[in-house]
């Protein structure tokens, strides 16, 4: 008996080295689907330094959008335009731990109601943003009652023990702006050789946190087990 036990354990711990995951706990995100807050009936205008109305959520430029009845969310009843009067951005910070990694994944649309354009916006965690692209079409386009919202994601490796979570609007000078709703952010639950062949090699880290030279490296990496280092700089 007590072998097994000990063989079970062994085999957590092998299975979590294997994962490339440290035994850091999911980051709590509050109200990641903006579904609490004040009431925003068909939508509600907030600006910059609002921290209220959406709890968990800070306003921290321009004006956003509250949406409520005006279109249907991606999950529950509410959602972001991240243009109000113009270009907005809104940020959460959360509890991380330093050198594990960790996956945003959020559903993003573009506000039909401008018709057709190219609806653009950041997310970052303190480092470098990253560019995400909703494209309202003239064929098949997302309309008020079908907004088509895309599923989107990133990875970050946390540098400190909190981390700071923006979206910034880029859709710059128009009302009708990027869509945001159903923010998660989890531990990165590698599934290293498939992300390593997809192109996420260039955003993958191996267990010292250097980012890899190539693709081959990448994949040499997680193939041996960790054995081929292959890793560039920091
Ligand atoms: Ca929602």
């Amino acid at each position: 008996m007590k072998k097994l036990i000990l063989s079970a354990a062994a085999a957590a711990l092998l299975s979590a080295s294997l994962a490339g995951v440290s035994s850091a706990a999911a980051p709590t995100i509050v109200n990641g689907s903006f579904e609490t807050g004040t009431s925003p009936g068909s939508f509600l205008q907030l600006s910059s330094g609002d921290g209220t109305s959406i709890p968990g959520w800070t306003v921290i430029a321009g004006t956003v959008d509250y949406i409520g009845t005006y279109w249907p969310a991606a999950d529950g009843v509410r959602s972001l335009d991240l243009n109000g009067s113009g270009a907005g951005a809104v940020r959460q910070s959360f509890a991380t731990t330093v050198g594990t990694t960790y996956r945003v994944t959020f559903s993003m649309s573009g506000n039909p109601a401008g018709g057709a354009g190219t609806k653009t916006l950041t997310a970052d965690t303190g480092g470098a943003p990253t560019i995400f692209t909703y494209e309202v079409g003239t064929l098949n386009p997302p309309t008020l009652t079908d907004m088509k919202w895309a599923t989107k994601s990133f990875s970050f490796t946390a540098t400190a023990a909190t981390t700071t979570l923006t979206f910034t609007s880029t859709t710059i000078g128009l009302v009708y702006g990027p869509a945001l709703d159903k923010v998660r952010v989890e531990l990165a639950t590698v599934k290293p050789l498939a992300d390593c062949k997809n192109g996420d090699w260039r955003q993958l880290r191996d267990g010292q946190g250097r980012l890899f030279k190539n693709q081959g490296d990448c994949v040499s990496y997680f193939a041996t087990k960790f054995r081929n280092s292959g890793a560039g700089a920091p």
